[in-house]
């Protein structure tokens, strides 16, 4: 048997099942969970097939189909009501990444208590190392560029189930978001564009898709231009730019969202970063609001095939890919204590 058709068979031989994703949920989590979920639904109207999410995402989804029928909200709650007999995880690879603080209670209640199957759907990038959770019935880990490609893969073209209402927006905006609009390398770019190709013919449109995704307000927008102003060429082949000291007590003063400094950070370390003169990457850091002692945290940024800055990340007590990490709790008095810490592992790593 396939893992496809073990797929299959556990969703035929359960009867309540609960599909989620990882916390901070990107949109290729969201629009996985989304798409999954309403094309089980679709095909299997007597199953009980619920999509929850501990977390919401900072962009408005709402316009996609079946969006409102995703429950947000703690996953231990949702899984104590619902008592699933199955688990079907998208874009992680196991239960450590559902929840924010719950996480043991929650396998403790998936394991223990329901026994519930456990199925999970996930890519990777080949310099990903998964432990592969041996209670896991059913492990569908392939080097694809997004999952939502996965599940449209999976559903449509292996089990060739009938496909729900939306499916289209929904498994596009998923491989949009996960391939940066097709810029990323894919060694799987046949199949992604064949698919996009079929859902541009059903009527998904990247233009209207990108649009209503890429919404800066007001604030995102100065704390760009805060960190434009701040951007520094190190001369050492790589860019960073810092939210400094003032700047974040100030906001934090006004009331102004942790989260517009966050996606602030975001648009400037994806869109930016990696451009400034001849610096394919670098990083950005920012003080981390929330937190009850002054932290720091950090993002890298470098185009693929250059410096690795999982490894620097690393050297900081954090993680991520080749291409994109990061690290938090970086401690120092202010931050230029914080931007020479990360001076200092670059050049370790880079000297190792
Ligand atoms: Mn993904």
């Amino acid at each position: 048997m396939t893992e496809a058709e073990k797929f299959k068979s556990l969703i035929e031989s359960s009867e309540r099942t609960l599909i989620t994703s990882h916390i901070s949920p990107d949109p290729d989590a969201v629009c996985s969970v989304m798409l999954l979920g309403q094309t089980l639904r679709k095909n299997f109207p007597n199953k009980q097939i619920q999509m929850a999410l501990e977390e919401n995402i900072p962009q408005d989804l709402s316009f996609l189909k079946g969006y409102s029928e995703i429950k947000f909200g703690p996953l231990l709650k949702t899984a104590s009501e619902l008592k699933p007999d199955l688990i079907v995880i998208v874009d992680a690879a196991d239960i450590s990444r559902l929840s924010r603080n719950q996480n043991q209670e929650l396998e403790r209640l998936i394991h223990d208590e329901l026994k519930a199957k456990i199925a999970v759907v996930d890519h990777h990038q080949a310099d990903d190392n998964f432990k592969i959770d041996g209670r896991i019935d059913v492990n569908i880990i392939e080097d694809k560029p997004a999952t939502a490609q996965q599940i449209y893969e999976l559903c449509f073209e292996q089990l060739n189930l009938a496909k729900p209402d939306g499916y289209a927006e929904t498994a596009l905006l998923g491989i949009l978001r996960d391939t940066s609009r097709f810029k990323y390398d894919n060694s799987d770019h046949k199949n992604t564009f064949r698919i996009a190709s079929e859902l541009l013919d059903a009527g998904a449109s990247i233009e209207q898709l990108e649009y209503r995704l890429s919404r800066f307000n007001k604030e995102e927008l100065m704390v760009l231009a805060h960190l434009l102003g701040n951007v520094t060429d190190s001369k050492q082949g790589y860019t960073y730019s810092f939210i400094d000291d003032q700047f974040a007590s100030d906001w934090k003063t006004a009331g102004r969202p942790d989260t517009a400094l966050k996606t602030g950070c975001d648009i400037f370390s994806n869109q930016y970063l990696r451009n400034l003169n001849s610096n394919f990457w670098g990083f950005v850091i920012y003080p981390e609001l929330l937190a009850e002692a002054i932290s720091y945290s950090v993002s890298f940024r470098a185009v693929s095939g250059g410096v690795d800055v999982a490894a620097i990340a690393a050297r900081l007590g954090g993680g991520g890919h080749k291409e994109a990490a990061g690290a938090k709790n970086i401690q120092a008095n202010d931050i230029s204590g914080a931007i020479e810490i990360i001076k200092k592992a670059i050049a370790e790593s880079l000297a190792a």
